[in-house]
C-alpha cells in the first residue's frame, strides 16, 4: 500500500521542482538563523540569492559531524528553543553527544516518512506493530512509534530487551510487524527456538530492520526463522532518525523520501559528486526541516543511488544497502561507538599504558566488545586484586561514556602487537555473512 500516492509516485520533474523550491527556502533559513552556515557561506562568497534550485546544490558547503560537535549543544538549531518540541542525541567521539532538535512540524514530517515506510512494508490500520527499538535519546523507538500511530496501527511499545517477553508478546498479542535491529531479529529467532516457539505460532508478516549494517544472508536467515519479509530501513539522528529511506516489498533498495531529503553521492577523498550508480559516501540535505536543517551532511555511510523505476510504483530514488563507513565508527548492539571515545576513557587511567586494542565479536547474534589494555610494568607487578579493581573501574567508566557494557582485560606489557604505521586499534571479528 502506498501511504501518500500523490507524493510518493510523482514524476521526476515534479520531485525536482519541489526539491528546488524547498532548497531555496532552507538555504535562506539557515543563512539567516544559523551563524555557522552564514559564516561558511560568506567565506566562499555565497549568498542565499545565488541558490536558485537543485542545479546550484554543489555550490553549497558540506556539513560534518565535527561541525555539530563544534556548535554543541544548540548551535546548529535554526529555530528558537521555544519552537523545539523534542530533543534527541547520539554518541560523539569525546563523550559529547550530537544533539538534534525537532519542531512540531519536524515531528509531523518524521511521522509521515515513517508512515510511508511502514506502509511500503504492507502495514496499515489493521496491523499490530511491535516497536522493539530502544525508546529514549536514540531515535529508533519513538521514530517508529509515531509512524505506526500515524497509520492507525495498534502499537506495542516494547522497546528493546527482555527477549522472552518480546516473544510471548509477538505470539500472544499477534504482532504482525516488528521494528528492531537485524541482529536482534536473529537473536529473537534463536530465543524462539530455545523456547520451543515455532514460526507457525506467530503472525509476523514484515519487519523493519536497520540502525546497523546487515547483509542479504542475514535477510534470508531472519526471513527463514521468523517467517516474514525482512526490510531494510535507514536513517541517522542528525538527518532525522529512522525512515530517511526504507525498502518496499520489492526488497531491492531503500526509497529515499526525496521531497524531504536530497541525497548525493560523493567520492570521500576528492569530495567530488559521483554519477548515479557509483558507490561512494552518501550525503543528505534536509530541505523541509525547521529545527536543525543540515546542508549536504556527510553521513560517512557508503551507498549508491538507483534512479530506475521501481515496480512498486514509487518514484523516489532507491539507495543500496549500506556497505561500509568512510570513518572508523563501529556500531555495537545498535550503539554508535568511536575508538577515540574508548581512548579518551583509557587516558584518564594513568595506570594503563596507551597501548590498547578493541576486539569486537558476535556470539549468538549479539555483539560483544572487549578492550585489551597493556599494563605498565609497575602495575604488572601489582597484586591481582588491584589489577581486577582497575579493570572494573575502566569498565564502569566505559559504560558511562559509551552507554554500553564492554569487557576490559588488562594484559601484560608488550603483548599488543606494535604497528609500523597506523596502530591497528580495532579488530572486528564479526563476519556479517
Ligand atoms: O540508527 C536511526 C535508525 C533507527 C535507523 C532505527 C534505522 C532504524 P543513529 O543512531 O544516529 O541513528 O545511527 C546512524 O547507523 O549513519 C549508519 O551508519 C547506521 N545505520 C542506520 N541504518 C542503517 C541500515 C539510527 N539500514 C547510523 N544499514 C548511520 C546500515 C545503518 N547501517
Amino acid at each position: 500500500m502506498v501511504w501518500n500516492e500523490s507524493r510518493e509516485c510523482m514524476s521526476r520533474d515534479e520531485i525536482e521542482k519541489i526539491q528546488s523550491e524547498e532548497l531555496v527556502g532552507v538555504v535562506s533559513r539557515v543563512y539567516h538563523n544559523v551563524p555557522f552556515y552564514r559564516a561558511k557561506m560568506q567565506a566562499i562568497g555565497l549568498e542565499p540569492g545565488d541558490i536558485h534550485g537543485l542545479a546550484d546544490l554543489e555550490k553549497l558547503p558540506m556539513t560534518t559531524k565535527q561541525d555539530l560537535r563544534d556548535t554543541y549543544p544548540y548551535g546548529m538549531f535554526s529555530a528558537p528553543l521555544d519552537d523545539i518540541v523534542r530533543i534527541h542525541a547520539s554518541s560523539g567521539t569525546t563523550g559529547k553527544q550530537t544533539v538534534v532538535g525537532y519542531t512540531r512540524k519536524d515531528v509531523d514530517i518524521w511521522s509521515e516518512c515513517m508512515a510511508r515506510s511502514l506502509s511500503s512494508g504492507g502495514a496499515g490500520r489493521d496491523s499490530i506493530v511491535q516497536v522493539s527499538y530502544g525508546y529514549g535519546l536514540f531515535t529508533g523507538g519513538l521514530g517508529a512509534h509515531y509512524g505506526a500511530e500515524r497509520i492507525g496501527a495498534s502499537v506495542i511499545p516494547t522497546s528493546s530487551g527482555n527477549t522472552q517477553r518480546q516473544i510471548q508478546i509477538i505470539r500472544d498479542f499477534g504482532s504482525t510487524h516488528i521494528c528492531c535491529t537485524p541482529s536482534y531479529a536473529l537473536y529473537i529467532g534463536d530465543t524462539m527456538r530455545e523456547m520451543g516457539v515455532h514460526k507457525s505460532e506467530i503472525r509476523l508478516k514484515a519487519g523493519f530492520f536497520g540502525a546497523e549494517p546487515w547483509t542479504e544472508n542475514m535477510r534470508r536467515e531472519i526471513e527463514e526463522r521468523l517467517g516474514l519479509h525482512a526490510l531494510d530501513i535507514y536513517g541517522l539522528s542528525e538527518v532525522m532518525g529512522p525512515s530517511v529511506s526504507c525498502e518496499c516489498l520489492e526488497q531491492s533498495g531503500m526509497h529515499v523520501w526525496e521531497d524531504h531529503f536530497i541525497p548525493e553521492i560523493i567520492n570521500p577523498e576528492t569530495l567530488e559528486t559521483m554519477a548515479p550508480g557509483a558507490n561512494g559516501e552518501i550525503l543528505f540535505t534536509t530541505i523541509t526541516k525547521e529545527g536543525m536543517p543540515l546542508i549536504r551532511y556527510r553521513t560517512r555511510d557508503v551507498s549508491s543511488l538507483n534512479y530506475e523505476r521501481c515496480p512498486c510504483g514509487r518514484t523516489h530514488v532507491r539507495m543500496t544497502r549500506i556497505t561500509g563507513r568512510t570513518d572508523d565508527m563501529l556500531i555495537i548492539r545498535g550503539v554508535n561507538v568511536f575508538p577515540s571515545q574508548i581512548e579518551s576513557v583509557l587516558l584518564e587511567f594513568g595506570d594503563a599504558a596507551p597501548h590498547y586494542q578493541i576486539i569486537v565479536d558476535r556470539s549468538d547474534n549479539l555483539d560483544e566488545i572487549e578492550v585489551q589494555v597493556e599494563m605498565t610494568p609497575q602495575m604488572f607487578s601489582d597484586e591481582i586484586k588491584n589489577i581486577e579493581r582497575t579493570e572494573r573501574k575502566i569498565m564502569s567508566a566505559l559504560h558511562s561514556v559509551l552507554g554500553l557494557a564492554a569487557k576490559v582485560r588488562l594484559v601484560e606489557p608488550k603483548t599488543i602487537a606494535r604497528s609500523e604505521g597506523k596502530a591497528k586499534r580495532v579488530i572486528d571479528n564479526r563476519v556479517l555473512k
